[in-house]
């Protein structure tokens, strides 16, 4: 076991933008183009820019990636948007090692936090400033942007946790937040 880190440094986060910053910092942006099959409607995502930014992730490892017992944490700042009657969302994972949890707390935004079992069941929890959700070992998750504005989230989550996003490529998650007359339904 490894959990000594790497640097002494801290980082920081800004309480009103949730932004993290800092020495070994990282980012990964994902765009519409890498969400291929993941929204319901093919058509409507074809007709977008590929290139348009759905969100991104700064994130802190202060460990190696695969390391038992440690722990990372990183802030995600989900774009407000549609494709077609579908709110933008992240790709959503279960983790590569199955019994890992994880910690998500909200910045700002409004939103879904989607919850589905290894069986498929999905259910639903509100994401608004100040929640704070666990999420339980085995249990898939993906954030959904219901508002008008970014939805920002921090999350903390075990460092040998690992994603596992093939599960959720093929099958997907139970059900979808769609809009429904102006408003946000799980179907
Ligand atoms: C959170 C954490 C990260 C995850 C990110 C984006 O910050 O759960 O591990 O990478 O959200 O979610 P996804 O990997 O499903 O795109
Ligand atoms: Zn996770």
């Amino acid at each position: 076991m490894n959990t000594t880190p790497t640097s002494s440094a801290a980082t920081f986060f800004d309480l009103k933008s949730g932004l993290i910053t800092g020495d070994g910092v990282e980012e990964s942006v994902k765009l519409l183009s890498q969400l291929e099959g993941l929204f319901h409607d093919e058509a409507a995502w074809r007709k977008m820019d590929p290139e348009t930014v759905v969100y991104r992730v700064r994130f802190w490892r202060p460990v190696p990636d695969g390391t038992k017992g440690g722990l990372f944490w990183g802030a995600t700042y989900l774009e407000p948007g549609k494709v077609g009657d579908e709110y933008f969302m992240t790709h959503g994972h279960f983790h590569a090692i199955r019994d890992r949890a994880e910690y998500y707390a909200t910045v700002s935004g409004t939103g879904a936090l989607l919850l589905m079992n290894e069986g498929g069941q999905t259910w639903s929890q509100t994401m608004t400033v100040g929640t704070v959700h666990y999420i339980p070992g085995g249990i898939a998750h993906r954030v959904v942007n219901t508002g008008n504005e970014p939805l920002v989230f921090l999350a903390s989550w075990p460092s040998d946790a690992g994603h596992d996003y093939a599960s959720i490529r093929t099958a997907g998650f139970g059900k979808r937040i769609l809009e429904r007359d102006g408003m946000p339904c799980l179907i």
